[in-house]
């Protein structure tokens, strides 16, 4: 059977129940309504952090569609992202650090907790792409720097200039008062996670950024690491996280939003009780000034959610029931 066929088969057959014990949790009316729906919900379903999201799902969904493995959907899904220079958080195109260098973090993990990841590497238009030759071509997790860079070129990657005109000239003009000061919720232009539940019911990821804006040379955010900016385990679920890297890898986020899915506890609650954790444990950091985080999870029966410690975040959410859309996310902290 073709794998296109084979996808429509079993989407045909893909419905999933719910355990009603899910319902119970305190949430919005909006969260309320994706649980509900989540009762009908039929597999694969793609989730992807912020807008640029959408045609990451669209590419993703395009590539299951035609048989191709949950690894292969996502490198080709957030290498939309990755190569276009308008989303400038992420690989060609994405703002410097305050060397003027771009530099790049991605991971990837499949259902057999298989990893690979690369971080800090330069000149790698699909960096995601490298993460998955780590998983599948290395004894390793992760490669990072110029040795990621070498693996890569190995791998018949080439070296190109990531730096467009655009980010130059924004670099410039940063470079004019040299402030650290990252800029909350910059709205279509963040950083590029996607989580996948596939036709068979299982889980994989990828994570995949220029991390933040004027960081110092060398700096490497949550991104590329499995447990912080990306973690899944696939009898529970999966998530990710997007913002300050430096407060998700202080609390091990995305470790922590699945373990407590394996507690049972639903991906909005576990979403929402993370993001309570890191703002509590930063309420009087010097941080506390521009702390976003956001995380988006889904478990294995199609649920899913995303939480963030101030409003403005979203993610986009494919399945079969109603096509590719946007979600708001809850947040802890109110609209100012
Ligand atoms: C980082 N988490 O490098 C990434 C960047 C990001 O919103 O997601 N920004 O810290």
């Amino acid at each position: 059977m073709s794998g296109r066929r084979k996808f429509i088969k079993k989407a045909a057959l893909g419905t999933v129940g719910i355990s009603t014990a899910f319902n119970t949790i305190t949430a919005t009316e909006n969260q309320k309504a994706l649980i509900t729906d989540a009762k009908k919900v039929k597999k694969p379903v793609i989730i992807s952090t912020w807008r640029h999201g959408l045609a990451a799902n669209e590419e993703a969904w395009k590539q299951l569609k035609n048989g191709a493995t949950a690894l292969d959907a996502i490198v080709a899904g957030v290498g939309v992202s990755e190569g276009d220079p308008e989303v400038r958080s992420v690989g060609y195109g994405g703002l410097p650090d305050r060397e003027g260098k771009v530099t790049l973090d991605a991971c990837i993990m499949d259902k057999n907790s298989n990893c690979g990841a690369v971080s800090f590497v330069q000149g790698i238009k699909h960096p995601i792409a490298v993460a998955q030759k780590v998983l599948e071509n290395t004894p390793h997790v992760m490669l990072s720097g110029e040795g990621a860079l070498q693996f890569a070129l190995s791998e018949g990657f080439k070296k190109e200039n990531l730096l467009t005109d655009k980010s130059k000239l924004a670099w410039e003009k940063w470079l004019e008062s040299s402030k650290y000061k990252p800029v909350i919720n910059i709205e279509n232009h963040d950083t590029i996670s996607m989580l996948v539940l596939d036709e068979d019911g299982n889980l994989a990821g990828g994570c995949t950024t220029s991390g933040a804006a004027w960081k110092m040379h060398g700096r490497v955010g949550d991104s590329p690491i499995i447990g912080a900016g990306l973690f899944l385990d696939n009898e529970v679920g999966a998530a990710a996280a997007t913002g300050l890297g430096e407060a998700v890898v202080r609390t091990a986020g995305s470790a922590m939003v699945v373990e407590l899915m394996r507690q049972g506890k639903s991906p909005y609650q576990a979403c929402k009780e993370i993001v309570e954790r890191i703002y509590n444990k930063h309420k009087n950091h010097k941080d506390m000034e521009y702390l976003q985080v956001g995380f988006i999870a889904i478990n294995k029966k199609g649920e899913h959610a995303g939480y963030s410690v101030r409003p403005g975040f979203n993610y986009a959410i494919h399945d079969e029931e109603k096509g590719n859309r946007m979600e708001p996310a809850d947040a802890k902290m109110a609209k100012n």
